[in-house]
């Protein structure tokens, strides 16, 4: 493509447009730039990108492209669908993603890209990791939070880019070539955007159409189905069963892509990546970098010194009997549930600003013996104390300094009285953080910063 000759539209200016539009300014023939919040408009004339007023100022008949922004809608939800994807129509301009611009614009490089409900950010930080440790000049890139225009021009088939791709941007990606592509798992997500489940999953499959190697979650009827339709090389990936692909067998991690099976990893030896869901991003990120032909006992080696993405049943450290973890991702109670599982004996530090619920999805493992005790924060602490007091004992703590001392003070007590062995500090608070902290990230970092005092 000869940018030089082209007249770009860039909507929305967040992380995305903002990136693209970086890249464009001296490179295409003339760079409009759009965001529906006026103030940002305002903002880019400072940058030096040009100013519209109204949208409809721009004559769209001598418009080549549309670099769409993935957070915008332009087919559901109906009422919401933005105007200009409507004129973009009318005038026959073509929409697409940075990442289908960006490939266009540097296809020889080697691209691997990850597609799932949960699982892609760890699995996508796992494969670059793993490439990292083999010695590959690799980039990351995408859904995962670096647009792909803040990478290097790529020329080299030797060159990898790992990209984590959302249902909205495989929308907008009609020309991306992948190496190996996976699709983890599917669950309802995003249903809005894509007009109901069916147009969610049909998103998700457009990646069988990109890639020539498709690595899917074997247990998930919807991938499953999916695998099913795809004409190209398979590898299913389950915990489940012996498939013709990889699987986990009494925690071993099994290569049987080739003449006989051969067991790579023990995950029960890993020091960080914890838990089944833990175990199908291991098994994915695997097949995809064995589809790529590379060592598989250097694969595993490096899937055992990957430490798992900040803030995401984050290892913190183990003090004599004492496990912290940081979990301070999970923002809601749902996404609680999978550090209930990875763990024993834990003293769950949650609280903050609750969603609809509360905290009742929790309640299964409120039986102290898995929770064994839970010490609350923040804004909505006193009411999901009042709740789970019934079931587990509980203590209003307010401030996250007080429930770590607590949390500690509690677990200490319950080993030395021999009630237990070990035990689990987990931060997984279920509430967003909004009411003490800045992020979910800054309650992670005050966590991490408070257990330093435990030796
Ligand atoms: N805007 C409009 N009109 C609208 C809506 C938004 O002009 O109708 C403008 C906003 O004013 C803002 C800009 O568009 O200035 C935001 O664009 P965006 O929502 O596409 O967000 P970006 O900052 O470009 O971030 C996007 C992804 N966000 C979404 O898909 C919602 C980021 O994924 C991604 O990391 C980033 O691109 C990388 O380039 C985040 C996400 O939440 C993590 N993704 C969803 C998910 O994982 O579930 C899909």
């Amino acid at each position: 493509m000869n940018l030089g000759e082209k007249n770009i539209l860039v909507v929305g200016m967040g992380k995305t447009g903002l990136s693209a539009a970086n890249y464009l300014k001296d490179k295409c023939k003339t760079l409009h730039v759009w965001d529906d919040n006026e103030k940002r408009r305002k903002e880019l004339k400072k940058l030096g990108f040009d100013y519209l007023k109204e949208i409809t100022d721009l004559n769209f008949k001598e418009l080549d492209l549309i670099i769409w922004s993935p957070g915008i809608p332009h087919t559901y939800p109906k009422k919401d669908v933005s105007p200009i994807a409507t004129l973009a129509k009318k005038n026959k301009v073509p929409l697409m993603s940075d990442i289908n611009l960006f490939y266009l614009l540097n296809p020889k490089a080697t691209y691997v890209g990850i597609t799932g409900s949960n699982g892609k950010s760890t699995t996508t930080a796992l494969v670059n990791h793993i490439l990292k440790e083999l010695g590959k000049e690799v980039y990351i890139g995408g859904n995962f939070g670096v647009p792909v225009f803040d990478l290097p021009e790529l020329k080299k088939s030797s060159q990898i880019v790992v990209l984590e791709l959302s249902s909205y941007q495989l929308e907008l990606s009609p020309d991306l070539k992948l190496k190996t592509g996976a699709l983890i798992n599917i669950t309802p997500d995003h249903l809005n955007r894509h007009g109901g489940m069916k147009g969610y999953v049909s998103a998700k499959e457009l990646i069988t159409r990109m890639t020539d190697t498709l690595v899917y979650g074997a247990e998930d009827e919807y991938t499953k189905e999916i695998a099913k339709r795809f004409r190209g090389t398979k590898v299913p990936v389950s915990l489940l069963r012996k498939v013709k692909g990889v699987f986990i067998k009494d925690q071993k991690l099994i290569n049987n892509t080739t003449v006989a099976p051969r067991a790579y990893l023990d995950l029960s030896e890993l020091k960080y990546l914890k838990g089944e869901h833990n175990a199908q991003n291991i098994g994915i990120a695997f097949a995809l970098v064995k589809a790529l032909n590379f060592c598989g006992r250097r694969t595993a080696k490096a899937i055992s010194t990957f430490k798992g993405l900040a803030h995401r049943q984050e290892f913190v450290k183990k003090v004599g009997k004492l496990t912290f973890i940081n979990d301070s991702k999970a923002t809601n109670a749902e996404a609680t549930i999978p550090a209930l599982k990875t763990y024993d004996n834990i003293y769950l530090i949650a609280g903050g600003m609750a969603k609809e619920g509360g905290i009742e999805n929790l309640k299964p493992y409120m039986d102290g013996k898995k929770i064994r005790g839970m010490f609350f924060i923040g804004r909505d602490g006193g009411e999901l104390y009042s709740y789970a007091k019934d079931f587990v004992p509980s203590v209003k703590c307010g401030k996250l300094k007080k429930a770590v001392s607590v949390a500690v003070k509690t677990a200490l007590k319950d080993i030395k009285t021999g009630a237990i062995k070990d035990a689990t500090i987990l931060l997984s608070p279920a509430c967003a953080s909004w009411d003490q902290f800045d992020s979910f990230e800054h309650r992670g970092d005050t966590f991490k910063e408070l257990v330093k005092e435990y030796k």
